[in-house]
């Protein structure tokens, strides 16, 4: 089996196809984490170019998250567990006004199996709720989702709040979605970002000084 026949078949929101060919290629010893990525992730990339270019509209865009929710939970119980101790705690949820939360997601996901504590508090989280959250779990990282011109704006009230409460060094504050830049990220005075949840976790690494 090909993997692209996955992100093929998600691409033309085949759910019952997509899931076949998942768990074909699971059965077929093929590595979890290139189904995802190669397979789920590059099927959803797909999905939003056509969404952009006009081709596809809000329902299909709808029915591509929920198909990747189903796609992910076939593979998740195939991807490999890190049974270490906690590299540490991370808060993560999409900010005020956004509800987008696939990508988050994933970045749930692959933060939990690099060895992270992870707490998804959900979408359209108020800047305030994040830092509440942070606070009870005594946590190290805030992760911010972001994927609108109108929500973006609202990481950097977070950085503000913490700042007003005099608290901000006691947590590490990363951004993501689809919008988001490093710049940005430095302009607002968060401590990083990244473009997936691949690149999320080699930055809570370094943030967290762990070297893998
Ligand atoms: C799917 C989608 C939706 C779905 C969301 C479903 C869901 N359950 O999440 C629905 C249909 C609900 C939706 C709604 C809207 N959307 Co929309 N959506 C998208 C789309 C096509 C794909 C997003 C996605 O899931 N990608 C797949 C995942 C795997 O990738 P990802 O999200 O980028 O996530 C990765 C990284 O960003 C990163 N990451 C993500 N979060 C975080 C967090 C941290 C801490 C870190 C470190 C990393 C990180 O890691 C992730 C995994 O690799 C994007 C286009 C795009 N290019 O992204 C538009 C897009 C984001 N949407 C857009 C718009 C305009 C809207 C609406 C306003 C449309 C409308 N007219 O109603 C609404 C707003 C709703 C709201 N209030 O939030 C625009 C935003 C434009 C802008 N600059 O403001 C985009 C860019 C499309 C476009 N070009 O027009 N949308």
């Amino acid at each position: 089996m090909d993997i692209k026949e996955i992100a093929e078949s998600f691409v033309k929101l085949q759910t019952d196809p997509t899931k076949e060919k998942i768990q074909a290629a699971l059965d077929e010893g093929m590595d979890p984490v290139d189904i995802l990525q190669e397979g789920v992730i590059a099927g959803l990339q797909e999905v939003g170019k056509k969404f952009e270019a006009e081709e596809y509209f809000l329902a299909e865009l709808m029915m591509a998250g929920k198909l990747g929710e189903a796609c992910m939970a076939i593979i998740n119980p195939h991807l490999p567990e890190n049974t270490g101790p906690a590299k540490g705690t991370v808060v993560l949820g999409a900010v005020e006004g956004d509800l987008h939360d696939i990508g988050y997601g994933l970045v749930a996901n692959q933060l939990k199996l690099a060895g992270y504590d992870v707490h998804p508090i959900g979408v359209n989280i108020p800047s305030l709720q994040f830092i509440e959250k942070a606070q009870e779990l005594n946590a190290d990282i805030i992760g911010l989702s972001a994927f609108l011109v109108t929500t973006i704006p609202n990481c950097s009230e977070v950085v503000k709040y913490l700042v007003d409460m005099n608290i901000r060094d006691k947590f590490k504050v990363i951004i993501g979605g689809a919008e988001t830049t490093k710049a940005k990220a430095e302009e607002m005075g968060c401590d990083g970002q990244a473009d997936d949840a691949f690149e999320a976790v080699t930055l809570c690494n370094t943030l967290m000084g762990h070297t893998s």
